[in-house]
């Protein structure tokens, strides 16, 4: 994986903050629940792009088009994004989903892989902003040694190759570490190509 601490300037990230906030507006945040057991993630989460990664009790995890709970098409992926795709990817096609990650309180992301995209050579590129997260990357099975650091508002993450396929989550997120969201958290927004181009 490769970190790029500090990617976006703080105006940059103001910016990011606003546009995102506007079109979360007309694709509010909504609790995610697992498959089967229909417990609640403690993140909530809403998508721009062509397709959003969605859960629910009934269906699991899976891209729609629409917004569950609207119907409406997800609203587009913000230009700035879809610049930094083209910048940092290496990828010979854009991403199709945007997931945004919004982590309030005591909010977590318990270790995991991402597995639902087709697209499996495609990398992720995540952006944080708002309070620093403790996260955490281990590798391709569960029982690898994992190891931890910390992620702040305006940094850049990049997973390709093997990292793409590691297990990974956030422990934790420091509240007060950031004043750039109104009310405090942390907004994680990860761009993902999910079919193979073609
Ligand atoms: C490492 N989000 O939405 S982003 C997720 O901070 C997710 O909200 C975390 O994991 C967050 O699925 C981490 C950084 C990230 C994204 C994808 C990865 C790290 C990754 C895929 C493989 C390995
Ligand atoms: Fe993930």
């Amino acid at each position: 994986m490769r970190l790029a601490p500090g990617y976006f300037s703080a105006a940059q990230q103001a910016a990011l903050v606003e546009e995102v906030l506007a079109l979360a507006a007309a694709a509010p945040f909504v609790t995610p629940r697992l498959p089967r057991t229909g417990a609640a993630m403690s993140v909530v989460q809403t998508n721009f792009g062509p397709l959003g990664w969605v859960t629910d009790q009934a269906l699991g995890y899976r891209y729609e088009p629409a917004h569950p709970e609207t119907g409406a098409p997800w609203p587009p992926i913000p230009d700035v994004l879809l610049e930094l795709w083209r910048a940092v990817a290496d990828y010979g096609a854009p991403p199709e989903a945007c997931l945004v990650n919004l982590y309030r309180g005591g909010a977590r992301m318990g270790l995991h892989l991402d597995a639902d995209e087709a697209a499996r050579d495609a990398p992720v590129v995540s952006v944080s902003l708002g309070d620093t997260a403790v996260f955490r990357i281990g590798g391709p099975r569960r029982q690898d040694p994992t190891r931890s650091f910390r992620l702040a508002s305006g940094d850049v993450v990049v997973l390709s190759g093997p990292s793409r396929h590691f297990h990974h989550g956030v422990d934790r997120v420091l509240a007060g570490t950031s004043r750039l969201l109104p009310g405090g958290g942390r907004l994680n927004l990860t761009l993902r190509r999910v079919t193979p181009p073609q």
